[in-house]
């Protein structure tokens, strides 16, 4: 069999970063290329090879490709949905490009398999806030959730056309304590156990009864290591899947977070992101994943509480 060889793109960032040490256990160090615009990163230094890459520059991209005999390509390089309402031309453009380049780059070398991940940022408003199911009416109102649902018709269209092994997950708002999140309105469930350790006091950019679709970081890296591993014929979703973890407000994070640091507080002082949080669903129904190739969650908000004050 061949040997494959994986190269990450945005492996400085909040998933990159687990995600390139998860599969550099897996797959061997030298097997997987981490890569970011970002010219290094402490968490990854001596872990294996490091290339400062823009995935924009699609010439460059491609040389690196062939001269590392790539068979594989994880593409976390994006705008996130905050940092995308402050500059959406830029948002369009690299969520855009950045898959393009890296789906064009793919059918052309033939690679093996290719992972983007979507978002629940592509439901909005008029889809269904509880369980939202895997296929329902979807019209995103922020530019970070319409380029998410343009790049997952993409997917399915280099799956479709040109047999690019495309797969694809709609992450909840992500939760970890190794590197920093990147600019999502979901950020605010990772900035809460920092201040609460440090000041024993956060200011939450939502309300308190914001309800949001959330999961813990080793099920997200478990997630994806999983769908890539699954064998062709089950993965029949080739857009991207809905996967869920748990869901929970502001408020009731905070009285898990009391529970440990009796003396905490909290208070609301909502921003421009409150928008963003209403806009998506509550809840996420998962079932498709279930069963086309055996999701289950593990983390619900009490364990991930416990081992997030445990690291961090
Ligand atoms: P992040 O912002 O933490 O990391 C993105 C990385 O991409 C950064 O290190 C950045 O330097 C790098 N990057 C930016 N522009 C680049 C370019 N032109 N070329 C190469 N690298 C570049 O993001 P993240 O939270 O790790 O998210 C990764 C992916 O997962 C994104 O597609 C995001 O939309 C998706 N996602 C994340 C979450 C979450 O909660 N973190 C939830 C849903 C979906
Ligand atoms: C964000 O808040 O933008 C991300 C996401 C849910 O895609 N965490």
């Amino acid at each position: 069999m061949k040997q494959e060889k994986i190269l990450v793109i945005g492996a400085s960032g909040q998933i990159g970063v687990e995600l390139t040490l998860a599969l550099r256990k897996i797959y061997g160090a030298a097997n997987v290329i981490a890569s970011d615009l970002r010219e290094q990163n402490p968490l990854l230094e001596g872990t294996g090879p490091y290339v400062s890459l823009d995935v924009m520059n699609k010439e460059m991209l491609h040389v690196q490709v062939i001269r590392q005999n790539v068979t594989q390509i994880y593409l976390l390089a994006a705008i996130l949905s905050a940092t995308g309402e402050k500059n959406p031309g830029l948002a369009w453009h690299l969520n855009m490009q950045g898959l393009l380049n890296v789906l064009d780059i793919a059918r052309e070398e033939k690679l093996t398999k290719i992972y983007w991940p979507s978002s629940i940022a592509v439901f909005g408003p008029t889809s269904p806030r509880q369980d939202c199911p895997q296929k329902t009416i979807i019209e995103p109102t922020t530019v970070y959730g319409i380029s998410k649902y343009a790049g997952e018709f993409w997917c399915d269209y280099y799956f479709t056309k040109f047999g690019v092994d495309v797969r694809s997950l709609r992450y909840p708002g992500l939760i970890s304590y190794k590197s920093a999140p990147g600019g999502g309105t979901t950020d605010y469930a990772v900035e809460i156990y920092i201040d609460a350790l440090r000041d024993k006091h956060y200011d939450c950019f939502l309300e308190k009864d914001t309800y949001l679709p959330m999961m813990y970081m080793p099920d997200a890296i478990r997630a994806t290591i999983e769908l890539m591993e699954a064998p062709r014929e089950n993965i029949r979703t080739r857009t991207s899947y809905n996967l869920s973890g748990m869901s929970f407000s502001p408020e009731e994070i905070a009285a898990e977070i009391k529970k440990h640091i009796p003396e905490f507080t909290i208070a609301y002082e909502p921003d421009y992101r409150q928008a963003i949080a209403n806009s998506w669903p509550q809840s996420i129904d998962d079932s498709v994943a279930q069963q086309e190739w055996g999701w289950k969650p593990e983390y619900d908000l009490s364990a991930m509480t416990i081992d997030m004050l445990k690291h961090l």
